[in-house]
C-alpha cells in the first residue's frame, strides 16, 4: 500500500538579521511534526526557506555597506548552520531570489492571475510599513499614527502598481473554510479570519516600482515593476516544489500542502491572499493553515530596548539543541502564546532531563553493567504490548492534533512510571535474595527505555539516539545532560 505524503512548511524568513528565538520555535515544531511523520512512515517533505526581494533586506544591506547579494548570501549561510546546529531536517530550503528554482514558479502563478482576468492597473495612495513588508491603512496605526508592531510611522506612497482583485474571492473563501475544505487552527485564528471575511476582503497592491526593490522579481511584459513581496513570497510554497518548471514531479506528489504553520502575525496572508491566489490560478488550496502562538519573555515581547531578547544560539551552545527543542516543545504550547526566560529554562533542565530523563537512564544502565544482565534478547521493537500502551495512545493522538507539548508529556509520563517501578520493585536490593527477578525486572526497564527513545525521535533527536546506543552497547552513556562538560 502506498504511504500517505505529508507535506508541511515554515514560514520563509526575511534574512535581515541573524536566527532569532522565534525562528527557532517555528523550524522546531515543524521539523518535530516532519519527524513524527517520518516515524509512523508517511512519505514526508519539509520546507524552510529565506524571502528575499524585500525592501527591508535591501535597507539592511545598504546599511551594512554590502551589495544585498553579498549580505543574504551571508545570512542565509548562518540560517543553514544555524538550522543544522538545531537538528532541523529540511528537505529543502528555497531562497526567493533563487532565479531557477522560485521565480519560474512566481512568475507562472502572476501569469495565471492576468489570465484570470485578475490583474489590473491602478494607482497606489496610501501607507506602507517597511518592517511588516505590507500596505496600511490608519485603522491599523496606534494613537501616534505609528506602525503598533514597529512604532514606527509608515511611508506615504504614491505609486503606480499592479493590483489583484482579492474581493473577488471573499465569498469562496469563506465557503471554503465553512465546509472545511480550507482549515484554520486553532479554532481563535479561525474566528479573526471569519471576521475578516465578514469584512469583506479589499483589492490589494500586487507590484511595486523596481526602484524601491531593485532586485525583485520583474513583472513579467513590465519590466518597471516588480511582483510584490507576498506575491513572490506565498509563491514559495510550490515553486519548491517545481511548480512552472519542468521538473515538477515534487509538485505533482505532495500539494497540497498538508500544513503551513505560521506566526499569527501573517494570518491574513496566508488565510485570505494566499488561498485567493490559488482559487484565481485554479490550484488546490493546502488543507490547513497551522497558527501558532508567539514565544514572550518574561510576559513581554522580546525586545533591544526591554533587553530581554533570547539568543538561541546561546542555548545550543550552552545546554545542547535537543534541551532548547525540549524547551519550546514541551513548556509551550504550540496553542497559545509561551514564556521563555533563562531561569525558567535552567529550572526545567535541571528537573526534567539532567535529574529527570538522565538520572533514569544512568540509574538503569549502571545497574545492567553492575549486574551483568543480558539484554540482548530484549525486544527492542518499540512497539511491543507493554504498559507503556496508554502513553503511547496519548503520544500519538496528541500528535493528530499538533499538540506536541501532549506528546511530550505523554512521554514523561512514561519515565515517571518507571522511575516509581524502579522505587516500587527495588531490583538494586532484589538483586541480592532473588537475582533473577531483580534481572526481569531490569530487562522491563531497558525495553521501556528502548520505548521511550524511539518515542523522543521526533522531539530530541540526538538524545533518542544516544538511548539507543547505550543500550545496545549495554553500557550508560558517557554523559547525556549536559551534553558539554
Ligand atoms: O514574516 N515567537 O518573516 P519573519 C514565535 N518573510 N514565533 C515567532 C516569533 C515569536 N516571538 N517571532 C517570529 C516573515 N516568529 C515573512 C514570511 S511566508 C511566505 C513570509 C515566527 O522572518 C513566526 O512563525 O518575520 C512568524 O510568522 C515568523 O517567525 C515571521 O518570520
Amino acid at each position: 500500500m502506498a504511504n500517505n505524503t505529508f507535506y508541511i512548511t515554515t514560514p520563509i524568513f526575511y534574512p535581515n538579521g541573524k536566527p532569532h528565538m522565534g525562528h527557532a520555535y517555528v523550524v522546531t515544531l515543524a521539523d518535530t511534526l516532519a519527524r513524527y511523520h517520518r516515524l509512523i512512515g508517511d512519505e514526508t517533505y519539509f520546507l524552510v526557506g529565506t524571502d528575499e526581494n524585500t525592501e527591508k533586506v535591501v535597507q539592511a544591506a545598504k546599511k551594512a555597506d554590502i551589495q544585498p547579494e553579498t549580505f543574504t548570501k551571508e545570512i542565509v549561510q548562518s540560517f543553514k548552520e544555524f538550522f543544522s546546529a538545531l537538528y532541523i531536517s529540511y528537505n529543502q530550503f528555497i531562497r526567493t531570489s533563487d532565479t531557477e528554482r522560485h521565480w519560474p514558479g512566481a512568475i507562472a502563478v502572476w501569469e495565471r492571475l492576468v489570465k484570470a482576468g485578475d490583474i489590473y492597473k491602478g494607482t497606489y495612495e496610501g501607507l506602507y510599513c517597511v518592517g511588516c513588508e505590507a500596505f496600511k491603512t490608519e485603522k491599523d496605526l496606534d494613537e501616534k499614527g505609528n506602525c503598533p508592531e514597529h512604532g514606527e510611522p509608515p511611508q506615504k506612497l504614491k505609486e503606480e502598481n499592479y493590483f489583484f482583485k482579492l474581493s473577488k474571492y471573499t465569498k469562496d473563501i469563506r465557503k471554503l473554510v465553512e465546509e472545511g475544505a480550507f482549515q484554520v487552527f486553532p479554532e481563535t485564528r479561525r474566528n479573526e479570519l471569519l471576521a475578516l471575511l465578514d469584512e469583506g476582503l479589499q483589492d490589494i497592491s500586487f507590484s511595486r516600482p523596481k526602484k524601491t526593490i531593485p532586485w525583485g522579481i520583474p513583472v513579467p511584459g513590465d519590466p518597471e515593476q516588480v511582483i510584490y513581496v507576498w506575491c513572490d513570497a506565498l509563491t514559495n510554497y510550490i515553486s519548491a516544489l517545481g511548480f512552472g518548471r519542468e521538473d515538477d514531479h515534487n509538485f505533482k506528489h505532495f500539494w497540497p500542502a498538508n500544513y503551513h504553520l505560521i506566526g499569527k502575525d501573517i494570518l491574513r496572508f496566508h488565510a485570505a491572499i494566499w488561498p485567493a491566489m490559488l482559487l484565481s490560478a485554479k490550484l488546490p488550496l493546502p488543507t490547513a493553515v497551522f497558527v501558532h502562538g508567539l514565544i514572550l519573555s518574561g510576559g513581554k515581547k522580546m525586545s533591544k530596548t526591554l533587553g530581554n531578547v533570547l539568543d538561541p544560539q546561546k542555548f545550543i551552545d550552552e545546554y545542547g539543541a535537543d534541551a532548547l527543542r525540549y524547551y519550546l516543545i514541551r513548556e509551550v504550547s504550540p496553542l497559545e502564546d509561551g514564556d521563555m526566560t533563562e531561569e525558567k529554562f535552567k529550572e526545567v533542565y535541571n528537573a526534567n532531563l539532567a535529574n529527570g530523563l538522565g538520572n533514569l537512564v544512568s540509574r538503569i544502565l549502571t545497574m545492567v553493567e553492575q549486574y551483568g544482565v543480558d539484554i540482548t534478547d530484549v525486544m527492542l521493537d518499540g512497539d511491543d504490548e507493554t504498559l507503556g500502551g496508554e502513553e503511547v495512545a496519548d503520544y500519538h493522538k496528541a500528535f493528530e492534533c499538533l499538540e506536541v507539548n501532549k506528546a511530550a508529556d505523554s512521554v514523561w509520563s512514561l519515565i515517571a512510571f518507571m522511575d516509581s517501578y524502579i522505587q516500587e520493585e527495588e531490583p538494586f536490593k532484589t538483586i541480592e535474595e532473588d537475582e533473577d527477578k531483580a534481572h526481569q525486572d531490569i530487562r522491563f526497564l531497558v525495553e521501556r527505555l528502548w520505548e521511550v527513545a524511539v518515542l523522543l525521535e521526533p522531539l530530541m533527536p540526538e538524545t533518542s539516539e544516544i538511548i539507543k546506543s547505550a543500550i545496545k552497547r549495554g553500557e550508560k552513556p558517557e554523559t547525556l545532560f549536559p551534553r558539554k562538560q
